[in-house]
């Protein structure tokens, strides 16, 4: 099982999107294994997108991931990383195919609701910037024998 951040971006929690995106992962079968609201600060936001620091537009993504509350989520399934960057589509909503997050809730290119890590290096490096010590938690869903089936010994 994979386990990868998400980052319901300001506009998302703004406009109130957030539980109809949670919906999303729900529906698909993936597990909430950690979820928080939060304020994300200077230093983190910095930490979090260092390797875009000389990109043009990081000034202006740091301004916005700071200036009000996100939710960051712990998100868990088979290929959980894939499968979520699929379904949050092209980064500019612009570009965002419809079905996707993107595609269906937003038009902006920089106002792109939702963050997905993209490798499974980054998504260990993400959980542990995002979540202290006890915040993800490895609970059991008793629906999971009828999301994934069970009959190998293993998830498929
Ligand atoms: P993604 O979130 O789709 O993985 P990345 O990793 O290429 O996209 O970029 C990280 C974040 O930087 C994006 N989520 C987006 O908010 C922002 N970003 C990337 N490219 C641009 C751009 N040309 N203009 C404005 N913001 C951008």
């Amino acid at each position: 099982m994979e386990t990868t951040l998400i980052i319901l971006k300001p506009d998302a929690v703004q406009r109130g999107l957030m539980g109809r995106i949670i919906s999303r992962f729900e529906d698909k079968g993936l597990q909430i294994v950690g979820c928080k609201l939060m304020q994300i600060s200077q230093q983190l936001a910095a930490t979090h997108y260092e390797a875009h620091q000389s990109k043009p537009f990081y000034p202006g993504l740091v301004k916005f991931m700071t200036s009000s509350p996100v939710l960051v989520m712990a998100v868990r399934g088979n290929g959980a990383i894939t499968i979520a960057r699929n379904m949050m589509g092209a980064t500019f909503g612009s570009k965002a195919n419809p079905g996707t997050i993107r595609g269906d809730f937003g038009v902006s290119n920089s106002f792109n609701l939702i963050h997905g890590s993209d490798s499974p290096e980054a998504a260990e490096r993400e959980l542990r910037l995002f979540f202290g010590p006890g915040e993800v938690l490895n609970w059991k869903r008793d629906g999971d024998g009828w999301i994934y089936d069970m009959s190998g010994g293993k998830a498929e």
